[in-house]
């Protein structure tokens, strides 16, 4: 399956319910205040957001004006370029090498998943791919990373139940050096004893990469999952307060109809939209791209 085909799949039940409420919008009727009170409600009812969704509005209102449109049909491409537009705010930059992507986010969101699906599509790059098993937390963390360790075949660098994890990314930042690696992945634990922990755990991290590997371009990126909608966005607001985010990659968008969360995130936040996982095999992960998102849902 090619790239848009996949995207396309993945966002299925999103544009069943985002595309579908539209259709009886996008009438060919006049452009009256009614129309922009359905719109509102559609846009509100797919998790974009209040905020957003204003914001969208008054956008709307305006180049509709500027471009003397009269028609609700006419008003579709509009709406696809406002969304394009807040899409891609803060457009995640090409990588550049060696660099490190410290991947963070709470239980269960899909971090190890991502990691493997990136061990796989940057050895498929021709990168050289070290693996950090720094959630050592949870007893079986590491023999999951190993899994999609062995299945990208690439090096892990893993280290007992319970031992610090700032100590595995020290010595996989060694590795990796040694090896003259492209990319450094560290999977970190999703729960630890309270929330204040976590947060300075993955700040030790970050120290430990920043002192040993400056050269290195350093991402710290947060997964959420997509089937939680605005409860994504809480997450992404809660880690960028403690550790300055990055990046954001949003998963199981196959799984969700409230993909419309992705505007909100890109309006409100400083942070990259760098990956879209769309299943949980090894090619499910996507480059984020806004136009392609804003296709595949309406
Ligand atoms: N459908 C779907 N499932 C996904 C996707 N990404 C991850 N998953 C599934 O989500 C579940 C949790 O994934 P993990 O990678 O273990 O999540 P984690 O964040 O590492 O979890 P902890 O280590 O416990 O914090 C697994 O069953 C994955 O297969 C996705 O894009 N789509
Ligand atoms: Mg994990």
């Amino acid at each position: 399956m090619g790239f848009f085909s996949r995207l396309f799949e993945g966002m299925k039940k999103t544009k069943k319910s985002f595309g579908e409420k539209l259709k009886y919008i996008f009438t060919g009727n006049d452009l009256d205040e009614s129309f922009f009170e359905e719109l509102e409600f559609v846009l509100v009812s797919s998790d974009i957001g209040a905020e957003t969704t204003e914001y969208i509005i008054e956008e709307l209102k305006e180049k509709a004006k500027e471009r003397k449109i009269k028609k609700t049909d006419d008003c579709k491409q509009l709406l696809k370029e406002i969304m394009v537009d807040i899409l891609q705010e803060n457009p995640a930059q090409p990588l550049t090498y060696p660099c490190v992507i410290m991947v963070l986010g709470v239980n269960g969101v899909g971090k190890t998943t991502t990691i493997g699906k990136l061990a796989k599509k940057f050895t498929d790059e021709g990168k050289k791919v070290v693996l950090a098993a720094a959630d050592t937390f949870r007893a079986a963390a590491s023999d999951q990373l190993e899994v999609w360790a062995n299945r990208a075949k690439v090096k892990i660098i893993t280290n007992e139940h319970g031992s610090d994890p700032a100590a595995v990314v020290y010595d996989s930042i060694a590795s990796a050096k040694a090896r003259e690696a492209d990319v450094l992945l560290i999977d970190t634990a999703g729960r630890l004893h309270n929330k204040a922990i976590l947060m300075e755990e993955l700040k030790k991290i970050s120290r430990v990469v920043q002192q040993q590997w400056p050269e290195a371009e350093y991402h710290k990126m947060v997964v959420v999952d997509g089937t939680t909608g605005q409860n994504a966005v809480n997450q992404v607001d809660l880690f960028n307060q403690a550790i300055e985010l990055t990046d954001v990659t949003i998963t199981k968008l196959d799984g969700t109809s409230k993909g419309g969360f992705l505007l909100s995130l890109a309006k409100d936040y400083d942070v990259a939209i760098r990956y879209v996982g769309v299943g949980e095999t090894a090619e499910d992960l996507l480059d984020f791209e806004a136009k392609d998102f804003v296709d595949a849902i309406m």
